[in-house]
This record gives C-alpha cells, structure tokens and sequence, in this order.
C-alpha cells in the first residue's frame, strides 16, 4: 500500500503526555506508521483528591473502535491499560470481531509513579481470554511475576523460565522485560521452540515513565510493517533505549522518554540478539 500501515492503541490516557496513548501516538509517529486509539480510561491526578482513574464505559469504547474501523481500517493493535475486567472482555469481543490477528498485550499493572493500571479481580480474565489472543505479550519482571502467581523472579535464568511458562498462557511470543533488574537491560523472546535475547546498555536515568508503552507501541508498529517478531523487538528496543538516553523532565516528578531522540540525532543502540534451543 502506498500509505502507511494503521495501527490502533487500546489504552489509557495519560494526562502528563509521557505514557499510555500520548506515548503510543508519538512512537506511532516516529516509527511512521498511521497512528489511532481507543481511550479506556484517563490518568490523572485530581487536586483535590486521591482519585486518579476516570473510567470511559464500554458504549464509549465500541463507538471508538467502530470508527477507527470503519473510517481507516486497522492492520496491528496494541492494548495498554485497560483497568477493568469488563474493559477486557469488550476489547475481546472487538478483537474477536474485527478478525485481527496482529495483536500485541501490554499486560500493565502498575505506572512509574505507583498508579494502579489494572484491578486485581480483572488479571484472571487477562490470562484467561485476552492473552491467548496474542501475537506478542510484553510483561515486565513484577507483571510476570503477577501473571505466574507471584513467582519470584530476580535472573536471566528466572526470566527464561518465566517466558517459557507464561507461553502455556496461549500467546504465540512471550516478551519478558528485564529493565528493572540489575546490569545491562536484557529481554527474553519465547516462541515456543527458541529462547532469544535482546540486550542494551542500561541507562542511568529515572526518567523512564512511559518506556514500557513506547517499547510495545514500537513493536506494533515494526509488525504492522512487516517485520517479523524477533527483528520487530530488535528494532523496538533500540528506538527505545535512544529515546530513554535522552530522557528527561521538566519539574521533579519522574520524566518523559524522548520519543523524537532516534529521528533528531540519528543515533540508533545496536541490540546484543543471541538466540539458542530451550
Ligand atoms: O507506564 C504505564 C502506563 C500506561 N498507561 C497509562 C499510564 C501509565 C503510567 O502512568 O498512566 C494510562
């Protein structure tokens, strides 16, 4: 096709514009490809009070979905936070609907700055019937660990076991994320035969809010480009790491990545990609 490939974020909306669907639009753009959303909820801190999630209902989520369908068409979906367990079955039924088959799952739990993403009764249903949907699911270590019943995981070897384990869930590509263990940031593919990882100079900053998004939005986009899984990760990965070396923030609170940082200073990280059999 001579446009771009069309991608759909299914997420929550960040207000501070450096996570959920602000930052998968911005990779969507950065990574060229047509970038749409469904809003599921809305991040943001009420000044008066501790509330912080605005719940959008479910007619509201099929009229987005609907749209974005019917006015564009979509060829790869990312889902980012989706809070509720009734959020999750809708997702699946449009999902299902629409027939498509590039799905990728964010299973996110829990936002830089402690904000609860996803209700405890809804993580069954998670595992249960949205997971098994999906091309790629990219936990972090704490949401592996969730996902296999509060596993400690604190090694390489624990991260390949986990990635072998949550296969059993139904995705046909498990992406377990290291980044917040110690060393350089080191990843593990499973696709059910081959073990692949994919490593990256950590980064000493703590402005990573956002990183997990951007990472997952990108491998979205690369799929819905082509690429296969493994160089789709690869390709993710280094646009993210350039975008989290320069990181930033404008006040105290945790930072943004910088989306713009791969296209601005041309400067890509080369991934350490070492593959070997179970
Ligand atoms: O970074 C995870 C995340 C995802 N989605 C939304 C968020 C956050 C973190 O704050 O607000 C909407």
């Amino acid at each position: 096709m001579k446009y771009p490939p069309r991608v759909m974020s299914i997420a929550g909306s960040a207000a501070g514009g450096s996570a959920g669907i602000q930052a998968d639009l911005k990779t969507f753009q950065e990574l060229d490809v047509y970038g749409m959303s469904v809003v599921t909820a809305m991040v943001g801190r009420h000044p008066k009070t501790d509330k912080n999630v605005h719940l959008v209902d479910m007619e509201a989520m099929e009229a987005q979905f609907a749209t974005a369908m019917s006015q564009v068409g979509v060829e790869s979906i990312k889902t980012g936070m989706l809070f509720t367990k009734e959020a999750i079955e809708k997702v699946v039924e449009l999902i299902k609907l629409s027939k498509i088959e590039t799905i990728v799952v964010d299973p996110v739990m829990i936002g830089k700055m402690n904000s609860k993403l996803l209700k405890d009764d809804a993580i069954e249903v998670l595992k249960d019937k949205l997971i098994p949907l999906a091309m790629v699911i990219t936990p972090n270590v704490p949401e592996a660990s969730v996902l296999l019943n509060d596993r400690v995981i604190s090694t390489l070897e624990d991260m390949k076991q986990a990635a072998v384990d949550l296969y059993q869930l139904g995705a046909r590509n498990i992406l377990v994320k290291g980044g917040r263990l110690k060393g350089p940031a080191i990843d593990v593919l499973f696709d059910g035969e081959t073990l692949t990882t994919f490593e990256a100079p950590r980064i000493d900053t703590v402005n990573t809010s956002g990183a997990g998004c951007t990472y997952s939005a990108a491998i979205t986009a690369n799929l819905a480009k082509g690429l296969q899984v493994k160089e789709a990760v690869e390709h993710a990965k280094s646009y993210v790491t350039t975008a989290i070396a320069h990181s930033f923030s404008y006040t105290e609170t945790v930072g943004p990545t910088y989306h713009a940082a791969e296209r601005k200073y041309g400067e890509t990280y080369k991934i350490i990609v070492e593959g070997d059999l179970k």
